[in-house]
Parts: structure tokens; sequence; C-alpha cells
């Protein structure tokens, strides 16, 4: 498995498993066969609701010595209502104590979007509260507290455009090493890519399949599907593989870790087989022409001060 390599040698391995949209008791089989299968890298949030099935499964796979904690990756991330320094901590405890954890392997700022802390999931604009009233970089200080504390190895951000990334390089004690975001051929975000490499910000790439079961609120009329692309399913067949499969592999060999996300036996196994996919030269400048700047996740969900330029730092 190729790994992503953190400044303190640290290894991510660069395909894991996202966990969003499955339940705690859909999950927790699903952990176990993707360990089984020779996933070692989970991506988690506090958000997704199920860190107690994830957790337990954990604790299953540790008693029965099929792998040590060690050997796997763990990443989880700070909800939008927990931003306050005041709040970090706690969610961060309440996390580790869920996946049944003593320290976190990666940590996120989820979005660039702060809620009010009673708030769960905003409801109107009176629910945000914006990033001149609730600054990233007091929320970032207690992240950086908490490696210091030991219950974090690494620390990071999602959704995070340039500019908002330069403030906390410029503002940060330690540096943000990852950035996870929308990456897929529709969404290739060279200009973000680029200057995360010229600043050793490693980039995560979810929704790496185009997140066909994302929620209601995510969806829009008419919006492209990465796998149904036709040059993705010439390069597939070409290989005898899968158009899952090249959309992973192209993420991968981009130098971007991948998390699909998947709840079933036979797609763990082929989004895993991906890891040992090479695209030629020739098939990654096909891939490189169907960029279209198209985010799935829009993030027009958030409202209030949380245009789509505030968010984004670009125009629609
Ligand atoms: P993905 O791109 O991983 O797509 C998941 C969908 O693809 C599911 O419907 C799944 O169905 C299906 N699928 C999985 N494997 C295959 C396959 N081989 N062939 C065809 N369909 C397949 O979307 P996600 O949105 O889940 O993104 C991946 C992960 O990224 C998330 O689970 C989460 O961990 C993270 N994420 C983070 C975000 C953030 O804001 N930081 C936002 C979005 C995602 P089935 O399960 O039935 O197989
Ligand atoms: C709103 C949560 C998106 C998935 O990480």
């Amino acid at each position: 498995m190729k790994t992503l390599t953190f400044s303190n040698g640290d290894q991510m391995p660069m395909l894991g498993l996202g966990t969003w949209k499955s339940d705690n008791p859909t999950i927790k089989p699903v952990i176990n066969q993707a360990i089984n299968i020779g996933y070692r890298h989970l991506d988690c949030a506090a958000v997704y609701g199920n860190e107690v099935g994830i957790g337990e499964a954990l604790a299953d796979v540790f008693k029965a010595r099929q792998v040590t904690r060690e050997a796997l990756w763990i990443t989880s991330k700070l909800w939008n209502n927990a931003h306050k320094a005041d709040d970090v901590l706690p969610v961060l405890k309440k996390t580790l104590h869920s996946l049944q954890l003593d320290y976190l392997d990666l940590y996120l700022i989820h979005w660039p979007v702060a809620v009010k802390p009673e708030v769960g999931f905003p409801q109107s604009d009176d629910d945000y509260l914006s990033l001149e009233q609730l600054p990233i970089i007091e929320t970032w200080q207690t992240m950086e507290a908490c490696v210091d504390a030991g219950l974090i190895k690494h620390i990071g951000v999602s959704n995070f455009s340039i500019p908002k990334l330069k403030d906390l390089v410029a503002l940060g004690r330690i540096k943000p090493e990852m950035n996870q975001v929308e990456l897929h051929p529709l969404l290739q975000q060279d200009d973000l890519k680029n200057y995360c490499d010229s600043e050793n910000i490693k980039l995560t790439a979810y929704a790496p399949l185009g997140s066909a079961d994302r929620p209601a609120f995510f969806l829009e009329k008419n919006s492209p599907a990465p796998l149904e692309l036709s040059v993705i399913k010439q390069i597939a067949s070409a290989h005898n593989a899968t158009a899952a499969q090249v959309l992973l592999a192209w993420g991968i060999q981009r130098g971007t870790a991948v998390i699909p996300k998947s709840v079933k036996t036979h797609r763990l196994e082929e989004n895993f087989a991906a890891k040992d996919l090479c695209l030629t030269d020739q098939e990654m400048a096909e891939i490189k022409s169907l960029d279209q700047h198209y985010r799935l996740l829009n993030g027009k969900i958030w409202e209030g001060p949380y245009t789509y330029e505030y968010l984004w730092d670009e125009k629609e």
C-alpha cells in the first residue's frame, strides 16, 4: 500500500475507508470486513453518528489480535458546533471514548463553518457564527493544545480554500498537515493541489466515487456522476478493471489519499484492489481533460454568512 509520509515520518495509507452515511449497526461488521481485506485507514467524524459502532468493531479486532492500534490510521473530525476554544477538548474526548481509542492519528476541522454550540445542523441564519465572530485560529490553537496533550498525532482541516489555508499557515504554531476536500475527475482543484504541494500540506479526496448516496440536501438536479464518464469506463475496460477502480487509482497516482465509502463486501474488495492499478501517462492526461470544477457537495446547505463565495473564496 502506498503511503503519504508526514514530516515526523508517520505514514498514512493512501487508500482508506469512508464511513459517512453508515449507522452504528451497519458500520460495525463493515469495519471488521474492511480490516480483514487489508484496509488500515479509517475516515470518521463525530457528525456521522457512528463512532460508537466503529469503536465496538475496533475493540473486537484488537481483542482478537487481527491488527494492532499502531498499524491503523484513524482520522476524525471536529463538528461545526464545537469551534469555540472551550468546546474542542470535550468533543475530542467524546470521539475518543466512542472510538475506544487513546489517541487519533489525525483530527480535522470538518468545515470552515461555525454554528452555535447548541445547534447540531443549522436551521436558520441565526444559528450561525461568522468567521469574524469566531475566528478559525481560536479553534486551531485549541487543536494545537490537544496535540501537545498527546490526544492527537496530527491536525488538519477539511473543505478549506487556499486563502483560508494561508491564514492558518501564517497564524498557527503548527502548520495544517492535511486538507480533506472533494476531489474526482470533475473537480480536480489543480490550484489548491499546487498550493498544498508547495506548503507540504497533504490532500485527501472525499467523494472520490461521486458520493451517489449523499443526502437529498446535497443533491442538485442533473449533477454529473464520475462513475458514468465514458472516458473512465473506456480506461477501465482497457485494464479489465472497474470505473470505481480507475477513479481511485487516478487519485492515488495524483498523490492524494482516497477514502471511498462502501458497506458492501464485494465493493470493499473491489475498491481496495485499486491500489494495484497503474494508469498510463496518456490515461492520466485523458482524465485531466475531464475537469469541470463541478462541486457535487457545493456547500450550499450552509446559510447565514456562509455564501458560496465566502465559503470557497471563489465565484460560483
Ligand atoms: P463516495 O464517493 O465514496 O461514494 C460512496 C457511494 O458509492 C455509495 O453510494 C457506495 O454505495 C458507492 N460505491 C462504493 N463503492 C462502489 C463501487 N466500487 N462501485 C459503485 N459504487 C460504489 O462518497 P462519500 O461521500 O461517502 O465519500 C467518501 C468518504 O469521504 C465519506 O464516507 C466520508 O468518510 C468522507 N467525506 C468527507 C466529507 C467532508 O466534508 N470532509 C464530505 C464527504 C465525504 P455502497 O455503500 O452501497 O457500496
Ligand atoms: C455534512 C457532512 C459532510 C460529510 O463529511
